[in-house]
């Protein structure tokens, strides 16, 4: 198996968690966004969507985070213990719920916070307008909020009291804004030891590995240099924040 990943991409990190935590064997393919590599002609053989992660397993390719760690879970269930995608009607239920959920609230708020605070500047040449910048950190709190009271309540982990896709993809959400040097933890004590607990059931090493990049997303200014690949997003940055 493959997996065309760049892990200072959210749904990256969750797809190679989720493989390396329970020891699935993939090849790894680094796609480096920041140097465009995702618009070159060899990736759009791979996916014309040309974002990450893809998977291709034998001849089958497969976008979409959610997707692909689905697709791991099941094809490997007699080794993935049962607790990351529980084969019981309601607990999957519960899981997709969580994973339905996420894209339009806590991904899409994360992302724009990330988006503001990190990428912006660089392609904009200028600070993100506040009203903008107040509006997404609202959004990305309500998100927060929906997190802790409708999803995880008093349980340890979202669906049980063991971990499953749906805590490994909202952390790796969590975490891009929390890149930027912003604490969305503060005065979340519910949350922080949550998230030390997802955490502890991956393995920190392996979390840390995971996430060292977007730790270090201030190094972005030397990676993203060559202003031409600036230019090419500058147009999607105007119409995401017009
Ligand atoms: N819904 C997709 C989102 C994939 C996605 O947006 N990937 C981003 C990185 S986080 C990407 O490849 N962006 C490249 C681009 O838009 O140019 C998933 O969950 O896999």
């Amino acid at each position: 198996m493959e997996l065309y990943l760049d892990l200072f991409s959210q749904p990256c990190r969750s797809v190679f968690l989720f493989a390396k935590a329970v020891g699935i064997p993939f090849e790894f393919k680094h796609v480096d966004l920041a140097e465009g590599h995702h618009y070159s002609e060899e990736f759009g053989k791979i996916s014309i969507i040309r974002k990450v992660p893809v998977m291709k397993d034998g001849s089958f390719i497969l976008t979409e985070s959610v997707a692909i760690l689905k697709y791991m879970a099941q094809k490997y269930s007699l080794s993935v213990a049962d607790h990351w995608y529980p084969a019981d009607l309601q607990q999957r239920a519960c899981v997709n719920e969580y994973l339905a959920w996420q894209h339009t609230n806590l991904r899409l708020h994360g992302s724009k916070v990330f988006l503001l605070r990190s990428v912006f500047p660089l392609i904009m040449g200028s600070e993100p307008p506040k009203e903008k910048m107040d509006a997404a950190l609202e959004d990305l709190k309500q998100s927060l909020n929906l997190l802790e009271e409708k999803f995880l309540q008093n349980k340890p982990f979202i669906v049980s009291n063991k971990i499953s896709l749906a805590d490994l993809v909202a952390i790796v959400e969590i975490m891009q804004p929390v890149g930027t040097g912003l604490d969305v933890f503060e005065g979340r004590p519910k949350l922080i030891v949550w998230r030390d607990r997802v955490k502890k059931a991956i393995g920190e090493k392996l979390f840390d590995e995971a996430h060292e990049a977007i730790m270090k997303v201030s190094s972005l200014p030397q990676k993203m240099q060559d202003k031409s690949k600036l230019e090419i997003l500058k147009p999607k940055f105007q119409k995401l924040f017009s």
